[in-house]
């Protein structure tokens, strides 16, 4: 398991060379240990050696400097190969952040690269690791023997996860180093991915009932809201003061809101009834051809305004819903109308019998908007909303 230590800005990851008896395993450490400059190795510890095989295991603790920021250290281990030191190969995997498999290219021992290669994808699955998922870099040991079976074939027979490979004759010192570097460089990565900070692409601004919704998404609504404003955008495009930006996330939140609240009721802006929206908007510029003309003035597409569109028709049609309970407050009482009229003399010059059919429309479209206000209110008050803004 990779060791962190924040304080003291140190990283330790474990990396164990795995594979059958005799692959060349131990070679590898001790041809690092030789190798490595004497300020980045520790002891190497071979613990119970018989001859040349390993009864337990070899440690080599590397500092390989500064990654990052931070001191970085490998922890290098070797199991035993042999088939019946299976309680030493678990115990020794424990925690592993990185394996190389040494693999045998004598001829003949393809079988047991196969068994060792099966006993490790068991004993990693034992720890809840899929072998697919962790590093994994494939030695090909040995390639020095005249008579070592061909790179294809050990490609075919023992790399089907496709994972970076190495041919190396470890005892001569050939591929050594190479192997160790490409596994530190996939192990660093995937801690790299783990831990940097997260990238722009996927900082939220808001978490709207455990939704996390997208500063990226958010910006590009800012802009396009701004746009479609009909407001001059500046030269260096538009920057919005923090009050700008808060009202804009209530709207974005609130079109989020809608847009789960019609999810929920299956509700869905069909086709005809966005179009019609975007009719209707395009019928205020004469037509069509000079509603796309206006957009693309404002830097806009048709699509930029779908999305507005959308909004609008989920908002419709969840108001539709709810409208039998507040008709009453929607249709308008005469009252309501000659107040309507009287303040609005500048609109209806004619007499209001003249006029009471437009002042009619207007006072229902007051009302419409109160309704829907209260509506937003509604399902923003049930909303669990975090910003971060
Ligand atoms: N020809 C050849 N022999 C090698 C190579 N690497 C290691 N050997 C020899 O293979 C034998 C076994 O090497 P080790 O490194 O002890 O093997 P191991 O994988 O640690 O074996 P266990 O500890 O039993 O699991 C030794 O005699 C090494 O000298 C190589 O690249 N080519
Ligand atoms: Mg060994």
């Amino acid at each position: 398991m990779v060791q962190i230590n924040f304080a003291k800005k140190e990283v330790s990851c474990k990396i164990v060379y795995y594979g059958p008896g005799l692959s060349g395993k131990t070679t590898n450490l001790e041809i690092i240990y030789k190798k490595a400059p004497d300020s980045n190795k520790g002891k190497m510890t071979s613990v119970a050696t018989e001859g040349d095989r390993t009864l337990f295991f070899d440690f080599l603790p590397l500092d390989i400097g500064k990654v990052g920021g931070m001191n970085t250290k490998f922890q290098l281990y070797t199991v035993p190969g042999q088939v019946y030191y299976n309680s030493t190969r678990k115990l020794v995997l424990q925690g592993v952040d990185g394996v190389i498999f040494v693999a045998n290219s004598e001829k003949g021992k393809m079988d047991e690269n196969i068994e060792s290669l099966k006993n490790l994808e068991d004993n990693l699955k034992e720890q809840g690791i899929n072998i697919s998922e962790i590093p994994l870099v494939i030695q090909f040991n040995k390639r020095d023997l005249p008579d070592a079976t061909p790179v294809a074939e050990m490609e075919a027979k023992l790399n089907p996860w496709k994972v970076p490979t190495c041919e190396a004759s470890a005892f001569r010192g050939e591929g050594v180093f190479p192997t160790l570097k490409l596994t530190a460089a996939i192990v660093l990565d995937r801690l790299n991915k783990k831990y940097a900070p997260k990238s722009a692409s996927d900082k939220a601004i808001a978490e709207v009932n455990g939704h996390k919704l997208l500063l990226a998404d958010f910006e590009k609504f800012c802009v396009t809201h701004y746009r479609l404003s009909g407001k001059k955008e500046p030269p260096g495009g538009a920057k919005f003061s923090r009050s700008e930006k808060e009202n804009y996330l209530n709207i974005y939140i609130n079109n989020f809101l809608i847009r789960l609240a019609a999810k929920e009721q299956g509700i869905e802006a069909d086709e005809k009834a966005v179009a019609a929206q975007i009719e209707g908007a395009a019928s205020k510029f004469g037509s069509k051809d000079n509603f796309i003309k206006y957009l693309k003035e404002k830097n806009l597409t048709e699509e930029d305004y779908k999305e507005e569109a959308v909004n609008r028709t989920l908002s419709n049609k969840l108001l539709a819903g709810i409208i039998p309970d507040h008709r009453d407050r929607i249709s308008p009482k005469e009252e309501q109308l000659r107040e309507v009229y009287e303040k609005n003399r500048d609109k209806f010059p004619g007499a209001f019998d003249q006029e009471r059919k437009k002042v009619e429309a207007q006072a229902l479209k007051t009302n419409r908007l109160q309704v829907m206000e209260e509506m937003y209110k509604e399902i923003r008050s049930e909303a669990r909303i975090k910003t971060y803004l």
